[in-house]
């Protein structure tokens, strides 16, 4: 519920939409380097690894540098090639995981330049990284991620416009369309935030599933991985997240009348492949909860369960799609009678 703040809160004063400027001294003062980068190299463990993969399709989309996304978990025990000439961006919203620590120091010895995107002022990550921006999300009392991913996509976002900018990948037209666009997302988020109701009624049918499967594609990918550890997290309930293509893959394997399928069906992108995906899952008799955009006819007819957000482009729909996937984990494990803001065997920062 903080989050249309926590959003705004983060492009204030960075974001002057009406005179066409982004202001980040972060990456100001090193745009050159940053835009001349190899390649950008994304690093960051559980939802800050989820930003990740979403700023992977915003970097590539606006500011065409080719990008790599790694947990930092698994990049610290490699041996990878780095040179000068990449820019390595550590996610945290704690700035004091140890995994991104080590990571940081790895890219650091190998010459890269190395940005923070933190939470907190202060913190490790955000001394130990060369340059960087905060997220001026507040506070995470809960020790699960939610207004931390919103916010560290925000940042990404505008770094992501500052550098297509500067670059020329993106066209003035376009830029302007975006910086309304971003401006527009905290109304959007408190109206999504009245869907409420039907998030909690949906929670109360699938409570006692012991499975679920999240689904999605493009942008939305990110977001249906971010589902599922939200799910797992907070509510103990085994959840997996694939692009909505892979199912055939595999996954499709387990979907029958038991199990429940979150798909995440925007208006945008791919959206007739979305619909195809969801009549597989429905011929096979799986439970589908979709996330549409508002208006939305052709996948309500299909779903047992639609959920609606409201128009934006499509670059910004992780920002509106990832919410009620927040509140359905939250309300599942209240009524499980877990503890949201304490989930067993979790700490807020992993420093070992
Ligand atoms: C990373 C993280 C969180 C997760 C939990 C454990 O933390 O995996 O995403 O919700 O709190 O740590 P951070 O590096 O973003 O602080």
């Amino acid at each position: 519920y903080e989050q249309p703040n926590a959003i705004r809160d983060t492009y204030r004063g960075r974001l002057l939409a009406d005179k066409g400027i982004i202001k980040m001294a972060g990456v100001d003062d090193n745009l050159d380097r940053i835009s001349k980068a190899n390649r950008i190299l994304i690093v960051g463990c559980g939802t800050s690894w989820h930003a990740g993969l979403v700023a992977e399709y915003i970097f590539e989309d606006m500011a065409r540098i080719p990008v790599e996304v790694e947990y930092a978990s698994e990049f610290r025990y490699r041996n990878p090639v780095i040179t000068e000439n990449d820019v390595v961006i550590a996610i945290s919203q704690s700035g004091e995981t140890a995994d991104t620590m080590a990571a940081i120091k790895l890219a650091k010895e190998k010459g890269a330049f190395v940005f923070g995107v933190c939470n907190v002022v202060g913190s490790s990550i955000s001394r130990e990284t060369m340059a960087g921006a905060y997220t001026h999300a507040g506070p995470e009392i809960g020790v699960a991620s939610t207004k931390a991913f919103t916010t560290q996509i925000t940042v990404l976002t505008l770094m992501a416009l500052k550098l297509g900018k500067y670059k020329g990948t993106i066209s003035a037209s376009d830029f302007r369309l975006h910086l309304q666009a971003l401006e527009a997302i905290p109304q959007k988020v408190e109206k999504l935030l009245q869907s409420d109701k039907v998030i909690k009624e949906i929670a109360e049918t699938y409570k006692n599933t012991r499975n679920c499967i999240y689904l999605g594609r493009g942008y939305n990918f990110p977001v249906a991985l971010e589902g599922a550890l939200k799910l797992k997290e907070i509510s103990y309930i085994h959840a997996e997240g694939y692009p909505a293509a892979e199912m055939k893959h595999g996954p499709i394997a387990l979907i029958d009348e038991e199990m429940p399928v979150v798909v995440i069906a925007v208006r945008k992108g791919h959206y007739e492949k979305v619909v195809s995906n969801i009549q597989e899952i429905k011929s096979r008799k799986g439970k589908i909860i979709s996330v549409v955009t508002e208006g939305d006819t052709e996948v309500k007819e299909l779903a047992d369960h639609v959920i609606e957000i409201p128009e934006t482009i499509e670059s910004f729909t992780p920002l509106l799609t990832t919410i009620p996937l927040q509140l359905l984990s939250y309300h599942i494990a209240v009524m499980l009678g877990k503890n949201v803001d304490q989930p067993r065997n979790l700490a807020k920062s992993v420093t070992v």
